[in-house]
């Protein structure tokens, strides 16, 4: 014991790799219809340079599958959280990523790329923010409670975004074809939460190996 906490400072990493720890890995079906996107209610007057339509433009990325705005998250507040500081960006009427995952107290960097003004917003609680209008700049703010918040621009409707706050640092996103990983949980049974922005959220209870991997594949 004394050899790896030696180890973990001589390498300088702040969260050592619990020796008792295994891996979720699996694949994500998508088995019912989505739901349309979302549009916003909310209306923001734009600044008088600039006049906006409320936008008739379409900002649903083509070409996408669904299967990768999909989020796995470990439930619980007892496993540690480590904020970061990461960038959401605006650009062609569009959230980029259109789902965003952050550890709880992490902060958010709103980035408008576009020459016009842009908004966002939340309803969703707990969180619902406003960040205001803006351009040429950025503004952030801090998500310190764990929920799913769905995003908008007051300015353009249809801009369409999640911000989802996990409880802890042990979530993933799965890809195009549906397969996570959750790497170095210390081993125990957990609750895992595989949701989705258009269609119902599934908890499945994981009993976590200390060593290797359990998989778990679920259809949503
Ligand atoms: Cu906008």
């Amino acid at each position: 014991m004394m050899r790896f906490a030696l180890f973990c400072l001589v390498a300088g990493i702040v969260t050592c790799v619990d020796a008792q720890a295994g891996d979720i890995v699996g694949t994500v079906k998508l088995t019912s219809p989505v739901k349309e996107r979302a549009v916003g209610k909310k209306k923001i007057r734009p600044s008088k340079d600039w006049g906006a339509d409320y936008d008739k433009d379409a900002e649903v990325p083509k070409g996408v599958n669904e299967s990768e705005y999909t989020v796995v998250e470990v439930l619980g507040d007892k496993l540690p959280a480590t904020p970061r500081k990461v960038d959401l960006v605006q650009k062609n009427k569009t959230f980029s990523p259109h789902v965003l995952v952050v550890p709880r107290g992490s902060t958010v960097r709103f980035v408008n790329q576009d020459d016009f003004e842009h908004n966002v917003y939340s309803v969703s609680e707990p969180g619902a923010f406003d960040i205001g209008r803006y351009r040429g700049k950025f503004r952030e703010d801090q998500f310190t409670q764990a929920n799913a918040l769905e995003i908008f621009c007051g300015l353009h409707p249809r801009m369409n975004g999640y911000i989802v706050v996990a409880p802890n640092n042990f979530f993933a996103q799965a890809d195009g074809k549906g397969k996570y990983k959750i790497s170095g949980l210390p081993a125990g049974t957990y609750q895992v939460r595989f949701w989705h922005p258009r269609t119902e959220s599934k908890t499945v209870t994981v009993k976590v190996p200390a060593t290797g991997s359990v998989t778990q594949d679920v259809n949503l």
